[in-house]
């Protein structure tokens, strides 16, 4: 079945940028002289979205290292697509979920490589003689605490489901001579398009009351109809994919109790559960971006020192 194509693009975009994240950005920067290693954690589902453009500027003399966090809600063989294009690029990328703990032992070996590989002049050809000192970086609601607090085996950073929880740069020292510099996520104050708004919306980097949620709900219908993967849309009673949002929400809503008197559809409880069921991964394991449509969504990568490859990679 063919959906027909949606200009999300010509809607107005919303320049979410709240004040504490200029203040964040500073903060960030006064710190940066102490920093070894930056680490952007990025959302899987959006590897492209979820990157950070003004990091690039923010963190050009610093060795970097990206982490693809929620990898147990996205696609694995597009997460094997997105590696493999970004090491071409001579960027090391490890994909994680801060939740089930896949991959997140590895983390701090691989840092420890990666700052070797590019140290300061003072610590070329030695052993490292001072705590590695790494910062936690990227968009709201990545999973940055997350993953500290999986590092740490305690809780020691605040994590929520809304983005914004953390609002403060904070210490917290791991065994063996490591130490994690959580800070508060941040975006740049000019998205590029609705798309990429939306899909940061979709993967709650951007709060929900933003948008609004019968927009991200028609947005998700949407985006997981195109997908190739299966869409458990049985969770509804459906056994084929809706062709309209609105045959995906009257499904939802008679099969959730959500009718309002009249029979008419209750837009916003509809919208709301079909977000969540996402966000829970009960409708399987999604990636809404692939690298070969990196130029809509993918801000220039740090260190390019590798081909240019227009092709879509391999998955090597
Ligand atoms: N499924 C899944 N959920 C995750 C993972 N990591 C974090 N989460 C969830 O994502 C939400 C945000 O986690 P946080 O650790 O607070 O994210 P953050 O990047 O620190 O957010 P801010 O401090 O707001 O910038 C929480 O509801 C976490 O439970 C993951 O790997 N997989
Ligand atoms: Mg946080």
């Amino acid at each position: 079945m063919e959906i027909p194509k949606h200009d999300f693009n010509s809607l107005p975009l919303t320049r979410w940028f709240p004040g504490h994240m200029n203040k964040a950005t500073r903060k960030i920067n006064e710190v940066l002289k102490i920093i070894d290693l930056v680490v952007e954690i990025c959302d899987a589902r959006i590897p492209g979205s979820s990157r950070n453009p003004s990091f690039d500027q923010l963190f050009e003399r610093k060795p970097r290292f990206v982490v693809f966090n929620k990898a147990d809600l996205a696609d694995p063989s597009m997460t094997g697509l997105w590696k493999a294009w970004y090491g071409r690029r001579g960027i090391r990328v490890a994909p994680v979920s801060a939740i089930t703990g896949k991959g997140v032992a590895a983390l701090v070996g691989e840092w420890r490589a990666a700052y070797m590989a590019n140290p300061r002049q003072a610590d070329i050809g030695k052993p490292l003689s001072h705590p590695l000192r790494v910062m936690i970086s990227g968009v709201p609601n990545v999973g940055k605490s997350t993953l500290i607090n999986h590092l740490a085996a305690k809780h020691s950073a605040a994590v929520g489901p809304n983005p914004g929880v953390t609002r403060i740069n904070q210490w917290i020292p791991l065994k063996g001579g490591v130490e994690l510099l959580d800070t508060p996520g941040i975006l740049w104050p000019t998205l590029s398009d609705k798309t990429h708004e939306l899909r940061l919306a979709i993967c709650g980097c951007i709060r929900d009351p933003v948008i609004g949620n019968e927009l991200l709900g028609e947005f998700l219908w949407y985006e997981l109809a195109r997908q190739n993967n299966p869409v458990q849309w049985d969770l509804y009673g459906l056994d084929h994919c809706p062709e309209s949002c609105g045959e995906l929400m009257q499904a939802i809503a008679t099969r959730r109790g959500m009718l309002l008197q009249g029979g008419e559809v209750d837009l916003e409880r509809s919208s709301t559960t079909l977000i969540r069921d996402f966000r829970d991964g009960k409708l399987g394991r999604f990636t809404f971006e692939r690298p070969d449509e990196r130029k809509a969504v993918v801000a220039e990568a740090p260190h390019e020192d590798a081909a240019s490859d227009d092709a879509p990679p391999d998955e090597s």
